[in-house]
C-alpha cells in the first residue's frame, strides 16, 4: 500500500487550487510586462534540448507549488524505484526497465538479482552483426538475392516507434534498402504493402512481444503464404525472409523461424516503451548500428537528466507538471504537439500511444479513484501545415489549448530561405497564442468595427518552445525520452500506472466472441439490439441480399 496520500489531501494540491484561482485571470502580458527577463528566466536548457517554458500561466509561485507536488507526490522515490529495477509495473509485477535498454555497456541494472545490461548488449550486437550483414548484402534470400525490402509486422507499441524513427531519420538511412510496416489486421494494409515486390527481395521482421497478437500473427501467416507461392512451397525458404523480435521464443520456433534468427527482449520493457529494444531491429536496418547507438546515447543522455537533476531543472519533470497544472487546474483536455520538421511528422501519432496508453487511467495504484483528471489527449501534426488547418481553433476558440512546439536550429535540407521561413512561423505562432491581438489594436490600425470581434486574438494561450541543434539520432533519443519521462512524471503525481493498458483488454475478449458469429450461417445472437442488428446488417452487406 502506498504511503502517498490521496491527490486532494497533498497540501501542495489545495495550495494549488487556491493559487490558480489568483494567476487564471492574468494575461501572459501583464506577465511578460511585469518581468523582462521572463523569457529567458523560464527556460531550461539539458541535455541539448532548450525548453523555453515562459509562455506558460505560471510565475515563480506556481513553479514552487508544482514541485512541491511532486515532491508530496514521492516522484523522487519512484524515479529511484524505476531505475534501481523494482516492480512498479504492481499489476503485472513487472519492473519498467526501458532505461536498461539505453544503458551502456559497464552500467549494471539488477532485476531479481540479476544484471540485465549484459544481456542488453548481447541482442544489441545480435542485432548488429545481423543488420550489417542485410545492409551489405551478405544477407541472402532463398534465390540468393540480397535484400532491398524489408517490412516490419507489428502492432501498437511493436510498430509505432520504428514507424516513427525510421521516418525521423530517413536523413541517415540506407536509401538501397525499402522499409515498411503492416500493422492492421485489415488485408489492406498488407496487400499494399507488398504491393510490386519480388519475395526474393523482401525480408519480413515479425515483431510482437508476445507473439500471440491476434493482427500481428495474421499478417504474419498472410505474409509467410505469400513468400512461400513464390518459392513453390518450399517451407526452408522462411530461414532466409523472415526474423523475428519477441520474448516468446516457443511461439517464434513453432511458426518456423530459426532460433538465431529471433531477437529477444524482456518483460520488463513495455510495448510502447520498446523502440530501444529489439523492436528497433527495423530502425537498425534502415540507419545502420553505428546511427542506432547513437539514437541510444541521446536516450541515455536524457535518462541521467532525469535521474538526477534538481526538478527546478528537470526538463521531464518540468514538462510533466505543467501538464498536470493545464489537465487538473484549468481543465483541458489537450496537449497539441506541433513539431516545425517534416520528418517528424509520426511523431505526434507515436506520442498518442506513449501518452494516452501510460496516463488513460481512472484509478490509483490503491486501486482507488484519482480524484482529478488524468491522461490529456495529445495529437499533432507538423508545422506549418497545421498553420492552415486546426491552429484556428487554438487561436480563436473557446478551449484552452496548450501547445508544445519543436522546432531546429539548424535544418537537414538546406534549401534557399525554407528553414528561416519555417523557423519563422513557429515562433510567430508562440508568440501569437500567448499575446493576441487586442480590439484596441485592430481599431488602431482602422479595422471594422463589425469586423473587431472577429479579428480579435484572445492570447494568453500557452505554450512551450522545444528548440534542439539539428535532428540527429542522437536528438531523436532525447526528445522520446524526455516524453517517457513527462509522463512518469504525471503518473507519479496522479498516483497511477503509467505500465499497464487493461483498457485495450475487454474490446479484444469481444472480438474473439463475435469472430465465429460472422460465419456462413447465422447463429443465435445474444448481444444488445444495436450490435446484432450491426452484425445482421454487414452479413447482408457481405452476402449482397
Ligand atoms: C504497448 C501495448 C501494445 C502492444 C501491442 C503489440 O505498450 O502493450 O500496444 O505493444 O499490443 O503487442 P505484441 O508486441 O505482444 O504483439
Amino acid at each position: 500500500m502506498s504511503t502517498i496520500p490521496p491527490l486532494a489531501q497533498r497540501p501542495a494540491w489545495a495550495a494549488l487550487q487556491a493559487h490558480h484561482a489568483r494567476i487564471a485571470p492574468r494575461h501572459l502580458r501583464e506577465l511578460f510586462a511585469a518581468d523582462p527577463a521572463r523569457g529567458e528566466r523560464l527556460a531550461c536548457e539539458a541535455a541539448g534540448i532548450y525548453l523555453d517554458y515562459s509562455k506558460n500561466r505560471i510565475d515563480d509561485e506556481t513553479l514552487r507549488l508544482l514541485r512541491q507536488l511532486a515532491e508530496q507526490s514521492g516522484l523522487r522515490a519512484r524515479i529511484d524505484a524505476m531505475f534501481s529495477g523494482e516492480k512498479i509495473n504492481v499489476t503485472e509485477n513487472r519492473a519498467v526497465l526501458h532505461v536498461a535498454l539505453r544503458a551502456p555497456r559497464g552500467a549494471s541494472i539488477r532485476v531479481d538479482g540479476h544484471d540485465v545490461v549484459p544481456d542488453v548488449h548481447a541482442v544489441l550486437d545480435a542485432m548488429s552483426g545481423f543488420a550489417q550483414r542485410v545492409r551489405s548484402g551478405a544477407w541472402l534470400g532463398h534465390t540468393g538475392k540480397r535484400v532491398r525490402h524489408v517490412i516490419n509486422i507489428g502492432i501498437g507499441g511493436s510498430d509505432l516507434g520504428p514507424v516513427m524513427a525510421c521516418e525521423a531519420l530517413r536523413h541517415y538511412s540506407a536509401r538501397d534498402l525499402s522499409l515498411r510496416f503492416v500493422s492492421n489486421v485489415d488485408g489492406t494494409d498488407f496487400t499494399e504493402a507488398v504491393h510490386g515486390l519480388d519475395p526474393a527481395e523482401t525480408l519480413f521482421i515479425v515483431a510482437s512481444k508476445t507473439f500471440t497478437t491476434q493482427e500481428t500473427m495474421a499478417n504474419a501467416h498472410s505474409a509467410r503464404a505469400w513468400a512461400l507461392a513464390a518459392f513453390g512451397g518450399d517451407a526452408a525458404a522462411v530461414a532466409k525472409h523472415f526474423v523475428a523480435v519477441s520474448t516468446n521464443a516457443a511461439a517464434v520456433t513453432q511458426f518456423g523461424i530459426a532460433a538465431a534468427n529471433m531477437f529477444g527482449f524482456w518483460d520488463w520493457v513495455g510495448g510502447r516503451y520498446s523502440m530501444g529494444s529489439a523492436i528497433g531491429l527495423s530502425t537498425m536496418l534502415a540507419i545502420g548500428p553505428e546511427a542506432f547507438r547513437e539514437l541510444l546515447a541521446g536516450f541515455h543522455e536524457m535518462d541521467e537528466h532525469f535521474r538526477t537533476a534538481p526538478f527546478e531543472r528537470n526538463l521531464p519533470v518540468l514538462m510533466g507538471l505543467l501538464a498536470v497544472w493545464y489537465a487538473d487546474f484549468f481543465g483541458a483536455q489537450t496537449i497539441a504537439v506541433l513539431p516545425y520538421d517534416q520528418y517528424l511528422k509520426r511523431f505526434p501519432a507515436y506520442l498518442q500511444q506513449l501518452t494516452m496508453e501510460s496516463t488513460g487511467k481512472q484509478v490509483t495504484l490503491d486501486g482507488a479513484p484519482v480524484g482529478a483528471d488524468t491522461g490529456a489527449v495529445y495529437w499533432g501534426e507538423p508545422g506549418t501545415n497545421g498553420q492552415h488547418s486546426f491552429y484556428q481553433l487554438i487561436h480563436q476558440g473557446t478551449r484552452l489549448i496548450p501547445c508544445d512546439f519543436i522546432a531546429f536550429g539548424r535544418t537537414l535540407n538546406p534549401l534557399g530561405r525554407h528553414h528561416e521561413l519555417l523557423l519563422a512561423n513557429v515562433f510567430a505562432q508562440g508568440e501569437a497564442l500567448a499575446f493576441g491581438k487586442t480590439p484596441q489594436e485592430l481599431r488602431a490600425e482602422g479595422v471594422a468595427e463589425s469586423l473587431v470581434p472577429h479579428r480579435t486574438f484572445p492570447g494568453n494561450r500557452p505554450s512551450n518552445t522545444l528548440l534542439l541543434e539539428r535532428l540527429t539520432p542522437a536528438a531523436l533519443g532525447k526528445l522520446v525520452a524526455l516524453y517517457e519521462h513527462s509522463v512518469f512524471t504525471q503518473g507519479a503525481v496522479w498516483g497511477i500506472n503509467c505500465f499497464d493498458q487493461w483498457g485495450v483488454e475487454l474490446g479484444k475478449v469481444l472480438a474473439k466472441r463475435i469472430e465465429p458469429e460472422l460465419g456462413a450461417a447465422e447463429p443465435v445472437l445474444a448481444h444488445d439490439s444495436s450490435t446484432n442488428a450491426l452484425i445482421r446488417r454487414w452479413r447482408r452487406l457481405r452476402d449482397g441480399a
